[in-house]
């Protein structure tokens, strides 16, 4: 149960000292969900030497967060990119840095954010996992394994 007691207020506490004892409990059983990051999958290219990207939903903890990198284990080299419609033509920027508020859930996705991940060996074959590595502001860093699919594969359910 997250009640906190309420003794305080019966012993008469003036309103300010009720109040801090009264959010002790709550803050001890709140139990913060912490960061996680789930629906991590990578889609090879549809032509071999081109790049993959990765997808993932990363859900903030009770402090905000700034990813700055995501990397790949399959990967030389990797950026965050954002793709934009423009005028009926779909384009992608990169992006150096996406900040996720807390207790929110940013989605990588396609149509919209990924990871590029370039300088893929182009013999490398679908089926597989890849560890991807996330880097937040501060240098505090997260990995987990992507399933790796074919291009055309529908994405992984989870
Ligand atoms: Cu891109």
């Amino acid at each position: 149960m997250c009640r906190p007691g309420r003794h305080g207020l019966r012993h008469g506490f003036r309103a300010l000292i009720s109040a801090q004892l009264l959010a002790l409990p709550l803050a001890a059983c709140g139990e913060p969900e912490p960061m996680r990051i789930d629906h991590v999958w990578v889609r090879l290219p549809a032509v071999p030497g081109r790049p993959a990207a990765a997808y993932f939903d990363l859900h903030a903890g009770p402090a905000p967060q700034t990813l700055v990198a995501v990397s790949a284990d399959i990967a030389l080299r990797s950026e965050m990119h954002e793709s934009k419609s423009e005028s009926g033509v779909m384009t992608m920027a990169a992006i150096p840095r996406v900040t996720i508020p807390a207790k929110t859930t940013i989605r990588f996705e396609p149509g919209g954010r990924h990871a590029m991940l370039f300088g893929i060996d182009p013999g490398y074959k679908p089926g597989g996992k890849t560890m991807l590595t996330f880097t937040f502001a501060g240098g505090t860093r997260m990995t987990a394994n992507a399933p790796v699919i074919a291009a055309g594969d529908p994405a992984p359910k989870d």
